[in-house]
């Protein structure tokens, strides 16, 4: 089998990065990791560009493959290491898989002013000591709402089993709780079974890089 290595942010806060690196953790593959410095020094955005086609991090190389964008490195992981051989990552029911997609598209393309109040290094590292803005607290409400109908109280994964998506969606919640801001304590139940998650703890204790 080709060599998987995945190019990540040296800081270890990247959530995309962390998408990538769960979905490699929970197919149990080996990988390398390379650490990428910010911001990317314009010869190595031009040589990622070269070669993944966007010079964005994560990116998975594997064999000739050089693939950008979280959602399209999961998919591809996905399909490469299927299930039952390879533990899933996504829901084997369709309409539970759509759903899947659609939080994870979600999570990417809304709650930017949440994202940039309550970003990752409070959820990895030090809170930031900043009140909720106003936009950032409309998307902390509909991050609550969305999540309160998908995940019932008592349970820790979304759907049936676990699925990347649930990797997503306690991220987002963990930006409102490494922040203390307040959280209905059934999600916040349900965004710590997520880090409970061996493929979780390995990302926080940056385990990947000494396999
Ligand atoms: N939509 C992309 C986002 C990737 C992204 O924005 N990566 C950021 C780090 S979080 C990055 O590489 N920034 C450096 C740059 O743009 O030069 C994904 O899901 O992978």
């Amino acid at each position: 089998m080709a060599e998987l290595k995945l190019y990540t942010d040296a800081s270890w806060m990247s959530p995309w990065s962390f998408h990538a690196i769960v979905a490699l953790e929970e197919k149990r593959l080996t990988y390398k990791i390379e650490t990428v410095k910010f911001p990317i020094p314009p010869n190595q955005k031009a040589e990622l560009q070269g070669r993944a086609l966007l010079g964005k991090i994560p990116i998975l190389v594997h064999g000739d493959l050089w693939l950008s964008e979280s959602l399209a490195i999961s998919e591809y992981l996905a399909e490469s290491f299927p299930a039952p051989a390879y533990p899933r990552l996504f829901p084997a029911h369709l309409g539970d898989r759509a759903r899947a997609r659609q939080v994870m598209s979600y999570v990417r393309t809304s709650l930017g002013a949440l994202r940039e109040d309550r970003p990752t290094s409070g959820v990895f590292g030090r809170a930031v000591e900043k009140p909720l803005g106003d936009k950032a607290k409309l998307d902390a409400a509909d991050l609550l709402r969305v999540a309160n109908a998908l995940v019932e109280p008592g349970k820790t994964s979304m759907f049936a089993e676990w699925c990347i998506a649930d990797a997503d969606l306690a991220l987002s919640l963990m930006r409102l709780i490494g922040h203390e801001d307040p959280v209905p304590q059934h999600l916040i139940d349900y965004a710590m079974a997520q880090w409970d998650r061996r493929s979780v703890r390995r990302y926080i204790a940056h385990l990947p890089t000494r396999s």
